[in-house]
């Protein structure tokens, strides 16, 4: 495969951003490749710069759940465009953002738009030490929330590829406010607990852990998480970047019907524009500027053309729900395709898969917890990228993340992926 081109486009951005990427994970160092560039996308296809085309299940890391360059969302976005890129005022359109998401997740009672995963976690951890005046939270060993100081401890995602599960950078002072749990480990939660009363203000927690690889809460963890919060007069954040609109319009608390104090969204919301929402109850919020002490602001928050994104593509899933059946259909295709490799080149994979999410881990061990997850091998992996990469199919650079599925994705993308893995 010819990749000329975004070898040349490496080598100057490598001068330029650090490892020439402006996120780790794309620098495809897991993998041990080179990264490609990319031209265009369009649908469940991405294309790079050298002309290579593949089917796409990165899906920009969980935004495209309506695929690349969607007409009605690209419309929206060049009809608002027209109107002005940001106003830092007011408008309309976040309004309407803000119902559409109230009317999909009813625990949203109040909301801030942001523009980030990153902020708004960073964001509700703030309004949950507010709110309860204690300092401490709870995170899951392998689950990541984006890059503040506070949540860069034994952090998922490409923290834990590049072995720095603790980042360079982050005082220890930070560090020593957040409590690390194991996810699916009633007894590490409990613990913490005992051992710090009525210090903890939050638990934040992916409902499905999609930053180790995809891992699925046990049936009991998220009853069982919501319950000591509520004992211990601490709070519950589910961090729904990535379940957020992907399990159903619902996100993860729908599907598992659990209610949390706080959420967090973030790539679907935005339609693939920067967008993410923190909120939840009202008595909450209401701490946050300039209604309360909690002080949080962003020029570009909320912005027309982001929201016209957000809105646009939230309208179409809400229009149109036989997508979530489709694209659990299709993944579930997918593990049982993954499950077929395994038996006929006698592998070990294990295979984790919840709507349109899923894992292949190249471990003979049941993954449904942190541990799990490090056992696959790594390399096996890294085998395995590049194989469907020369097939043409694009896969994220790393064990530790998802494999999405998108509305886009076409009966004969799925038949030709599932060929790729059972040849
Ligand atoms: P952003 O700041 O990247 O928008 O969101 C941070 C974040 C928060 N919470 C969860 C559950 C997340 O998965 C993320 C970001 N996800 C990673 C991939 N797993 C983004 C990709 C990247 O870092 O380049």
């Amino acid at each position: 495969m010819n990749t000329s081109r975004s070898e040349e486009l490496y080598a100057i951005a490598r001068e330029l951003m650090p490892g020439g990427v402006n996120s780790p994970v794309r620098a495809f160092g897991s993998v041990g490749r080179k990264p490609l560039f990319i031209d265009h996308a369009r649908g469940s296809r991405i294309y790079d710069v050298d002309g290579n085309e593949f089917i796409d299940y990165v899906c920009s890391w969980g935004p495209g759940i309506l695929g690349h360059a969607h007409p009605e969302v690209i419309e929206a976005v060049v009809k608002a465009s027209f109107d002005g890129l940001t106003f830092g005022a007011p408008t309309g359109k976040e309004n309407r953002l803000a119902e559409l998401v109230q009317a999909c997740m009813p625990s949203m009672e109040m909301m801030r738009l942001v523009n980030s995963g990153t902020e708004a976690t960073m964001s509700a951890i703030r309004a949950a030490r507010g709110f309860t005046g204690r300092d401490k939270i709870i995170k899951f060993k392998g689950c990541y929330h984006g890059h503040s100081d506070g949540l860069l401890v034994q952090a998922g995602s490409a923290a834990l590829t590049q072995s720095v599960p603790d980042s360079g950078g982050v005082p220890a002072s930070y560090a020593e406010q957040t409590l690390v749990a194991l996810f699916n480990d009633k007894d590490s939660v409990r613990e913490l607990f005992d051992n710090n009363k009525d210090q903890i203000a939050a638990i934040i927690v992916e409902p499905v852990a999609a930053n180790m690889g995809v891992v699925l809460p046990d049936v009991d963890f998220l009853p069982f998480l919501r319950e000591i919060t509520e004992e211990n007069g601490s709070l519950l954040i589910f961090d729904e970047v990535i379940t957020g609109f992907r399990l159903g319009t619902g996100g993860a608390q729908a599907y598992f019907g659990i209610k949390p104090d706080l959420t967090t969204l973030g790539k679907i919301v935005g339609g693939g524009m920067p967008m993410a929402v923190y909120g939840g109850r009202r008595d909450i919020m209401e701490q946050v500027a300039p209604l309360g002490k909690v002080y949080q602001a962003g020029t570009l928050s909320g912005n027309p053309i982001a929201t016209s994104a957000g809105i646009k593509t939230i309208e179409i899933l809400m229009r149109d729900p036989e997508i979530y059946e489709r694209i659990e259909k299709n993944a579930a295709r997918l593990a049982g395709a993954f499950r077929e490799r395994a038996r006929k080149l006698g592998i070990k994979l294990h295979v984790n898969q919840i709507g349109s999410l899923l894992s292949a881990f190249f471990t003979g061990e049941e993954v449904r917890d942190y541990q799990g997850a490090l056992s696959s091998d790594t390399s096996a992996y890294a085998d395995y990228f590049g194989y469907m990469l020369e097939h043409g199919i694009y896969v994220a650079p790393s064990q530790f993340e998802a494999m999405f599925v998108s509305g886009a994705h076409s009966d004969e993308d799925i038949e030709k992926t599932i060929r790729v893995l059972t040849a």
